[in-house]
C-alpha cells in the first residue's frame, strides 16, 4: 500500500472510563482523526455520557455492547466497524487518558510512511506507575521474547498502536481472547505472520484518582493462560519461524 491510500480512524474501548473519554475523543478529533467509541456494557449513567460525547462531537461513531464483554471483545467490535467504514488503519487508544496524546502526530506520520507495518507504542512511565504493573509487564515481555523467538518487541501490553487493518483484521476477527490477553496475543500473532513492527515511546501517567479495570489476580491468570497457549503456538510454528529467519538472512 502507498501513503495516498491510508485512511486512519481511532478505536477507543470504554469500560468505567466514560468521564475521561470525552477529553481523549476531543484530542483525537482535534487532530482530524475520526473516532469509533465502544461502550463495553457501561452502567446507564456511563452510557448516557458516551451518547452525549458521540452527539456533541462530530466524526464520532458509538458502538454499544449491552453487557460487559472485555477489552479484547470491545477492540474487535471497534475494528469491525472501522473495516466496514472503509478505514485502512486503526489507532488503538485507551479511554483512561493515561497515554500522552502528543505522540499521535508521530504515529500518523510513521503510518503514512510505512503503511504495511504495525506502529506500536512502548510505555515511558513516570513515578506514578504502580510497581506491580511494571513488574507484570517485564514478565510478559520475557515470555513474548520466547513466543516470538525474538528480542525485537520492547513491550507487548501497550494499548497504543496503529494496526494496518488489511493484515490485522483477518487475525483479530478469529481471536477468542476477549479480555486482557488481547494486546499480547495480537502482537505475537502479527509477529508470527511476519508483519514488520516499529516501536516508539509513549509517556504514560497514572492519575491518583484514575480508574483501573485491571484485576490483579484474575487478569494475571488470564495473561498466564495466554502465554501458555502462545508458547505451544510457537512450538508448532517453530519450523516456519526458523525457515523464514534463515531465508531472510540469506537474502541480506
Ligand atoms: N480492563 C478492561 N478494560 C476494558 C474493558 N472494556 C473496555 N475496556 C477499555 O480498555 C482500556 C484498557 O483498560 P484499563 O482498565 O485501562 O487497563 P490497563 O490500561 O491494562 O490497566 P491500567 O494499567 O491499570 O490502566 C480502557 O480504555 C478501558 O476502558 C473491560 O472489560 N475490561
Ligand atoms: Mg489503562
Amino acid at each position: 500500500m502507498d501513503s495516498a491510500g491510508v485512511k486512519i480512524c481511532a478505536v477507543v474501548p470504554v469500560y468505567r472510563h466514560e468521564k475521561t473519554s470525552r477529553h481523549v475523543v476531543e484530542s483525537l478529533v482535534n487532530l482530524n482523526i475520526p473516532v469509533i467509541l465502544i461502550d463495553d456494557g457501561n452502567a446507564p449513567e456511563g452510557h448516557e455520557i458516551l451518547e452525549s460525547v458521540a452527539r456533541d462531537i462530530p466524526d464520532v461513531e458509538l458502538v454499544t455492547h449491552k453487557c460487559n464483554r472485555g477489552k479484547g471483545a470491545a477492540m474487535r467490535s471497534g475494528m469491525e466497524a472501522a473495516v466496514a467504514a472503509g478505514f485502512t488503519h486503526a489507532l488503538q487508544v485507551d479511554a483512561d487518558g493515561q497515554h500522552d496524546m502528543g505522540a499521535i502526530p508521530l504515529f500518523i506520520k510513521e503510518t503514512q510512511e510505512h503503511p504495511d507495518d504495525l506502529i506500536c507504542g512502548y510505555p515511558e512511565y513516570d513515578e506514578s506507575v504502580p510497581k506491580a504493573r511494571e513488574q507484570g509487564r517485564k514478565i510478559t515481555n520475557f515470555w513474548v521474547a520466547i513466543e516470538t523467538l525474538s528480542l525485537k518487541i520492547p513491550d507487548a501490553m501497550c494499548g497504543f498502536r496503529v494496526y494496518p487493518l488489511a493484515t490485522s483484521w483477518p487475525i483479530m476477527k478469529c481471536l477468542r481472547n476477549n479480555r486482557m490477553g488481547f494486546d499480547i496475543e495480537m502482537i505475537v500473532r502479527l509477529s508470527w505472520a511476519g508483519v514488520k513492527m516499529r516501536f516508539f515511546p509513549v509517556k504514560v501517567h497514572y492519575p491518583k484518582d484514575g480508574v483501573s479495570n485491571f484485576r490483579m489476580f484474575h487478569d494475571n491468570v488470564v495473561i498466564s493462560m495466554t502465554h501458555t497457549m502462545l508458547c505451544f503456538g510457537m512450538l508448532i510454528r517453530l519450523p516456519l519461524i526458523l525457515t523464514r529467519r534463515l531465508f531472510k538472512k540469506k537474502k541480506i
